[in-house]
C-alpha cells in the first residue's frame, strides 16, 4: 500500500520514524516526495489543504492524526472517503489530568495566589470546597468525555453529563438530555467542554447558556472554540467579576496577539495541549486499524455523517 502522512507538526521526523518501522513493506510519502498521489491507499494527516485532498483521488481512508474529524471534513472536496480518529488510551489520560489540573487550579483558588505572588503579598487563609461540595458537568460524552466524567466520579466529585439525544450507555452518573440543558446548567460548578465542531454545536456556548450558569463558576473548553461565542463571554465576564474560564481551544489558532483574551485576568490559555497525540502508542492504534481492514476488505468510518462529527 501506499501511505501518504501530512502535517506540519515539529515532530515529523519522529511520526515518520515510527510509521515506517510499523508499517514496514508499504510505501511512505510525503509532500517532499516525488510521487503519484493518484497512486496513494492510506491518507494520514493533520490540516490538510483541500488543494492536497483534491489530489488524492483513489485513497481507500484517512486517518485524522488527532481526536478531531473537522479538520477534514470541512475541505470542500471530502466526499465521504472513510476517516479514522485516533482513539488512544493515553489521549484521554492526558485530558484527564488537564481538567482535574484546570479544576484544582479554581476549587483551590490557586490563580489568586499565583496573582498574589507577582505582588508579593501574603493573603489571608480562604476556606476551599471539597470534591463532594462541586458538581462537574460534562458537555461532550464521546470516548474521552466519558472517561474524563468517570475518573472524576472516582475522586468524589459529583458528576452530570448532558447529551443532546437519549443517552442509551449505562453510566455511573447522572445524564441530562435535551431540553434539561438548563437543569445541567444551573446545577453545574464547572462545566467542561468537549464539544465537537458541527452546524449544530456552532456558538453553542452563547449569552443565553452563560446566563444560565452559576455566577461564580468555572467554564472549561477543551472542545472546539467554534463552540464558544467569544464576544459574549467577554461581556458575561464584564458583569460576573467570579466567573472563570480555561480555554484550550480557540475560533482561530493560533490565538492572534492581539487578542483581547489574553491579558484578561478570569481566562486561563492553554495552546491546544490539553490533551496531545502519542505518537507510538497512536500509530500503534492506526496499524491494529489497518490490520482489521486488510482482514475485512473494508474500512468502517468513525464518523457519523448525520452528526456530523
Ligand atoms: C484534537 C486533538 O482533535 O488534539 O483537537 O486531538
Amino acid at each position: 500500500m501506499n501511505i501518504f502522512y501530512y502535517s506540519k507538526f515539529p515532530n515529523q521526523p519522529k511520526w515518520l520514524n515510527i510509521l515506517k518501522k510499523k508499517f514496514k513493506g508499504h510505501k511512505i510519502f510525503t509532500v517532499n516526495d516525488n510521487f503519484d498521489y493518484k497512486k496513494i491507499d492510506v491518507a494520514i494527516v493533520w490540516n490538510l489543504s483541500n488543494a492536497i485532498l483534491k489530489k488524492l483521488l483513489n485513497i481507500k481512508v484517512i486517518f485524522s492524526l488527532g481526536a478531531g474529524v473537522d479538520h477534514i471534513l470541512k475541505l470542500s472536496s471530502y466526499d465521504k472517503t472513510p476517516i479514522i480518529r485516533i482513539k488512544d488510551p493515553i489521549m484521554r489520560e492526558r485530558m484527564f489530568n488537564h481538567v482535574l489540573s484546570q479544576i484544582l487550579n479554581y476549587q483551590l483558588n490557586l490563580i489568586l495566589y499565583q496573582r498574589a505572588q507577582e505582588k508579593k503579598l501574603w493573603l489571608d487563609e480562604r476556606e476551599t470546597p471539597l470534591n463532594n461540595d462541586l458538581t462537574i458537568g460534562i458537555l461532550g460524552l464521546g470516548y474521552i468525555g466519558e472517561f474524563v466524567a468517570k475518573k472524576l466520579k472516582k475522586l468524589n466529585y459529583k458528576v452530570i453529563g448532558y447529551k443532546n439525544s437519549v443517552s442509551k450507555s449505562k453510566t455511573s452518573f447522572q445524564i441530562l438530555t435535551g431540553k434539561k440543558i438548563s437543569q445541567f446548567l444551573f446545577l453545574s460548578d464547572v462545566i467542561v467542554s468537549m464539544l465537537p465542531s458541527t452546524n449544530e454545536t456552532a456558538d453553542f456556548i452563547n449569552k443565553k447558556f452563560l446566563k444560565k450558569m452559576k455566577k461564580n463558576s468555572l467554564l472549561i473548553n477543551i472542545g472546539r472554540g467554534e463552540s464558544l461565542n467569544e464576544e459574549d463571554l467577554l461581556s458575561h465576564i464584564k458583569s460576573n467579576n467570579n466567573f472563570y474560564v480555561s480555554l484550550d481551544v480557540f475560533k482561530k489558532e493560533p490565538l492572534q496577539k492581539n487578542h483581547k483574551f489574553w491579558n484578561h485576568p478570569n481566562i486561563s490559555i492553554t495552546p491546544h495541549i490539553a490533551a496531545i497525540t502519542d505518537i507510538e502508542s497512536s500509530i500503534n492504534y492506526m496499524h491494529k486499524r489497518f490490520l482489521e481492514f486488510r482482514k475485512q476488505k473494508k474500512f468502517i468510518s468513525d464518523v457519523n455523517f448525520k452528526k456530523g462529527y
